[in-house]
């Protein structure tokens, strides 16, 4: 037992050099967020062309996506993110539609061009569900007013209105885990701060290269509780030795 628990201890401080982040990949969706209690969204359809994460390092990887995207429907985690630490997501997009209908009865449809969803934090993937939230807040009053019940409001991408909404998505879109995988954002942030996310850079990939790292990256190993633990296998090993020399098995204790 006391030799596993010593080759285990080292293979988890092993190689720091080697750089590239080995852990699980991870993997990124988008969700329909903050729609209002009064509106009732039939479809929201996001034309993602492709999404660029970016290290914090300055490299960035660019993934061709081509997809029309149900922000109401469950994830199916269209992206793969390798393992490692970001600093950015950007998702370039071809468009938005949404349909619904206002708790009065006006039903509505948004033909939008909203700018490319630009999300600027740090964080980390090792295994993680990401979610991009897009925002969707239409405006239940506006469109009554401009309609009746019983009418359609249709809104194109020269309206002031869907211009309107476009800026309050591009704007507000947001960044977060989905640990459980049913589409809504956990509510712990997905951030780290951005000076311990430049400072973990090292240890982050230190401790990915060794494969030692646990789902929430807490296990990085402390040097002087690496020691402790050593010098307890040692006491416990040297001391196993010397009662298996000075007493006969089967009668060891
Ligand atoms: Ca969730």
């Amino acid at each position: 037992m006391t030799p596993v628990l010593l080759l285990s201890l080292f293979a988890c401080t092993g190689d720091p050099a080697s750089g590239t982040a080995v852990g699980n990949p991870g993997k990124l969706d988008f969700t329909g967020t903050d729609v209002p209690d009064d509106v009732v969204l039939a479809g929201a359809v996001l034309d993602v062309a492709a999404v660029e994460l970016g290290t914090c390092g300055g490299d960035v990887e660019r993934i061709v996506l081509g997809l029309e995207l149900d922000l109401l429907a469950a994830p199916t985690w269209p992206v793969q993110v390798e393992a490692g630490e970001y600093c950015s997501v950007v998702a370039e997009l071809d468009g938005l539609d949404i349909a619904g209908v206002t708790t009065d009865g006006t039903g509505f449809g948004f033909a939008m061009s909203p700018d490319d969803l630009v999300l600027e934090q740090g964080f980390q993937v090792d295994g993680d569900q990401l979610l991009v939230g897009v925002p969707l807040p239409v405006d239940a009053a506006l469109i009554e007013e401009l309609g009746g019940e019983g009418e359609e409001v249709d809104f194109g991408g020269d309206d002031q209105e869907a211009q309107d909404l476009a800026q309050d998505i591009s704007s507000g879109a947001t960044l977060g885990r989905d640990t459980d995988g049913d589409g809504q954002i956990d509510s712990d942030p997905v951030s780290v701060a951005p000076g311990e996310s430049t400072e973990a850079t090292g240890t982050s990939a230190d401790s990915a290269s060794s494969g030692c790292q646990s789902a929430s990256g807490s296990t990085r190993s402390s040097p002087l509780l690496l020691w402790g633990l050593l010098a307890l296998g040692w006491l416990s090993f040297s001391r196993d030795r010397r009662r298996r020399s000075e007493t006969s098995w089967p009668h060891g204790e």
